[in-house]
């Protein structure tokens, strides 16, 4: 079968096209003013982006009217963004897909066929038993974004597959995960444990909170803002943050580590450093010290471009408040291939401020302790499957999703069929388009689980809809946070069409199978009530109330003196790390300066926007309305020199001849005149989405030159340069 062929032909013919479609935001339209019909609520967890806000959907005689936060939601303080405001718009969109979709050739011609769930389920059954027959159990792989994705985690772990990537790990997270890791013994987490709310002081370097809405970060951000800490933001941008802060540091695009040096050379050489806590705590200080001895701030100046005096002045304010003093760690930390670095000198700037387990730094976390549903639990992977697809990442906690794709392509390939849950991997994973398509072309199975028809669906033998969150039980938020609490998403809808949930899919396939004892329940409900009776409370009481909170039963800092053992090798806070030593990579964080931009070319960095998450809302008719297409900043001398002005359509072309979507200038001092900048998820190709499909331009499609960071495996992203042309 030749995927590729009608990949490029049509991306998706889905039933959306064929069958009437619903509405467009029919269910907004009333007669009567809102709030005046028969009111009901039910408890969501919002599922707009992964920060899992607790909130209340209001139906008016049955249909949508709005959602709103959960005010006992200590979580998001009682408040929703603007994306999770919109949510009622994934629930509405009018492009969702409405029945399984099977691939089909007909008078030649490939094209997707609508069938029923049985159908589309034996179809699936059938190729998964056969490539167990061929190949073995194991051949299987799982690529999902979002908590829905462990009803087919545990499908395929049951079937006996256990390769499972998130693309939040190497496009996004892996970095700082692995660098907080080694230095303290465990990873920020999700959500992010910093205590913003009593900082007294922030550094923000790459992290645009306030466009990059993880709701109660922007909250706590803003307390801080209002208690008058000190806000430090290092972005070549001036971004919202940048605003906000006493010290806005614009540096040159990826010399962050440069700086980082220089931080500690001031905190250790004029012995700003927490003496106590590092003596108690930490190992290998002498080793820090003499490395970064050369670093001082007139070296860090020649990299960073950053005035030698200001890096000496906000060391000193960053000691001045410590430990209140909190140096984020960011989340999409995938930039320029030596991440894991540079997320390992931020880690370690924490440690000198003596930052880790403190107020105003990073507290300890605490989850609610909710047993698993008695059913019986898959049997551990037989093989050792990182080493087989990933053996170049032996430090890699996770899947590399790459990886999987490159895994997949050839007769000799490991990976013999594919799930892909709530994932656009060609807007995603950079420079994958083409790879994806070999994938498609060499895989005996390619199951794609989505609301709607992204990009990924055009890959698909076979695509399976999904009702939206607003449809369908998932699982308890039971997130680790400062105060412990679970939160209830139930149905505030019958599914639409003939959508159906995760769990539902996942187990109609695993009684196909034979697998059915792995998932034991008629719904998912059976579980949840299960679940929180084991914690005193029910289904029924959270059917009312959403969310409960519970008592911490371990402390949220660290005593004053107390001796604490940290998760490293060596039980104290690794400063010189010996597991890196060991596998051959810097044990001490090194500055390697970044490529320079071709002649006439300019950086091409990205971001969020604060009405969007990636390309997953951009069709949502609600958000849409917000914030319809991006813009790339241009600095006001480079458009001087191009001859652009504001409202211009152009396109881009990198630094490898790819060209973009056109895309509306923005001139603005706000970024620098070495680089232009734009919001991510824009310039989806899908025809189906009717709303957003071609608007705006795609950073992803203008990364071909990937830096793949040789700890962690993440994709470096931004290391690729851009030029105009006429739209
Ligand atoms: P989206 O592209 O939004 O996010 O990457 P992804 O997780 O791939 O795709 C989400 C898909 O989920 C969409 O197809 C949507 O229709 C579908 N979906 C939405 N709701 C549901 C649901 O309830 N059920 C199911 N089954 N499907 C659903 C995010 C990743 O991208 C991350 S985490 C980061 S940080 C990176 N950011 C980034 C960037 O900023 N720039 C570039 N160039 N690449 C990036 N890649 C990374
Ligand atoms: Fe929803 Fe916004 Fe919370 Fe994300 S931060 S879960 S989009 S309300």
């Amino acid at each position: 079968m030749n995927r590729r062929e009608f990949i490029k032909r049509s991306g998706l013919f889905g039933a959306t096209a064929a069958a009437s479609p619903t509405l467009f935001l029919g269910g907004c339209s009333k007669p009567a003013l809102p709030g005046t019909g028969e009111i009901a609520t039910t408890p969501t967890v919002c599922d707009i982006c992964f920060w899992k806000c607790a909130g209340t959907v209001h139906t008016e005689n049955g249909l949508p009217w709005k959602i709103t936060g959960n005010p006992d939601d200590t979580h998001s303080q009682g408040r929703l963004c603007t994306r999770g405001t919109g949510g009622l718009g994934a629930y509405q969109d009018r492009d969702r897909i409405q029945q399984p979709l099977l691939r089909v050739t007909e008078d030649g011609q490939q094209k997707f066929k609508p069938v029923s769930w049985d159908e589309a389920i034996d179809f699936i059954a059938e190729r998964m038993q056969s490539i167990a027959g061929k190949h073995g159990n194991d051949r299987l792989a799982l690529l999902a974004h979002g908590s829905g994705g462990t009803h087919f985690e545990r499908l395929l772990n049951a079937f006996g597959s256990h390769i499972y990537a998130h693309p939040s790990y190497a496009q996004c997270r892996g970095p700082r995960d692995i660098g907080f890791s080694l230095t303290f013994g465990e990873s920020v987490g999700s959500p992010d444990r910093t205590d913003m709310a009593n900082s007294g002081c922030i550094v923000l370097i790459g992290s645009h909170i306030g466009e990059n809405l993880h709701n109660s970060q922007v909250q706590t951000f803003t307390q801080a803002v209002e208690n008058d800490a000190s806000i430090i933001t290092v972005d070549p941008r001036f971004s919202v943050a940048a605003s906000k802060s006493q010290y806005w540091l614009p540096i040159r695009p990826g010399t962050d580590i440069a700086l980082l040096l220089a931080w500690m050379n001031v905190l250790i050489n004029e012995e700003l450093y927490d003496r106590e806590y590092i003596q108690n705590y930490a190992t290998g200080f002498e080793q820090l010290k003499a490395h970064v001895q050369p670093f001082n701030p007139e070296w860090a100046y020649l990299e960073t471009g950053l005035d030698p005096e200001q890096i000496r002045t906000t060391a000193r304010t960053m000691a001045m408040h410590a430990p209140a003093t909190l140096v984020h760690p960011g989340r999409h930390t995938t930039w320029y291939g030596d991440d894991t670095q540079r997320s390992r000198a931020i880690a370690i700037i924490n440690a000198l401020l003596g930052s880790w387990g403190r107020k105003g730094g990073f507290y300890q976390p605490e989850k609610v302790a909710l047993p698993k549903y008695p059913a019986p639990k898959p049997d551990k992977s037989k093989t050792d499957w990182k080493s087989i697809i990933q053996k170049d990442f032996p430090l890699a906690p996770s899947g590399i999703s790459q990886a999987i794709i490159e895994n997949s392509i050839g007769d000799d390939a490991y990976i013999k069929g594919l799930f892909v849950y709530s994932t656009n991997l060609p807007l995603t994973i950079p420079n994958i388009t083409q790879k994806l398509q070999q994938a498609a072309n060499s895989l005996d199975l390619v199951v794609v689980i989505d609301t709607l028809p992204a990009e990924i669906t055009g890959y698909a033998d076979v695509i399976l809809p999904e009702c939206t969150y607003l449809e369908r039980y998932d699982n308890l938020r039971n997130s680790p946070e400062k105060i412990p609490s679970l939160a209830l998403r139930e149905p505030a809808f019958k599914p639409k069409h003939q959508t159906k949930p995760g769990w539902w899919i996942a187990k109609q396939l695993a009684e196909k199978l034979g697998l059915g004892k792995y998932f034991p329940w008629q719904d998912y409900a059976e579980v949840l009530d299960w679940q929180l009776k084991q914690v005193g409370s029910s289904l029924e009481e959270m059917q009312k109330i959403g969310v409960k909170q519970f008592k911490r039963k371990t402390p949220l800092y660290f005593k004053p003196g107390e001796k604490v053992e940290f998760k490293t090798a060596t039980g104290k806070i690794e400063l010189y790390s010996g597991i890196l030593k060991e596998y051959g990579y810097d044990p001490l964080p090194k500055y390697t300066p970044p490529q320079e931009s071709p002649e006439g070319y300019y950086r091409l960095i990205y971001g969020r926007a604060p009405a969007h998450t990636f390309g997953r809302t951009t069709n949502n008719p609600l958000l849409f309305e917000l914030m319809p297409e991006n813009t790339v900043w241009v600095n006001s001398r480079t458009a001087k020199a191009h001859k652009l002005v504001s409202g211009d359509y152009v396109k881009l072309k990198n630094q490898d001849g790819v060209i973009s979507n056109r895309i509306r200038v923005r001139v603005t001092e706000r970024v620098g005149p070495n680089a232009v900048f734009m919001a991510h998820g824009f310039g989806h190709t899908a025809p189906n989405l009717r709303l957003t499909s071609n608007v705006g331009a795609d950073d992803a499609s203008l990364i071909t030159n990937v830096k793949v960071d040789p700890i962690s495996g993440g994709t470096g992203m931004r290391s690729n340069f851009v030029t105009f042309m006429e739209a």
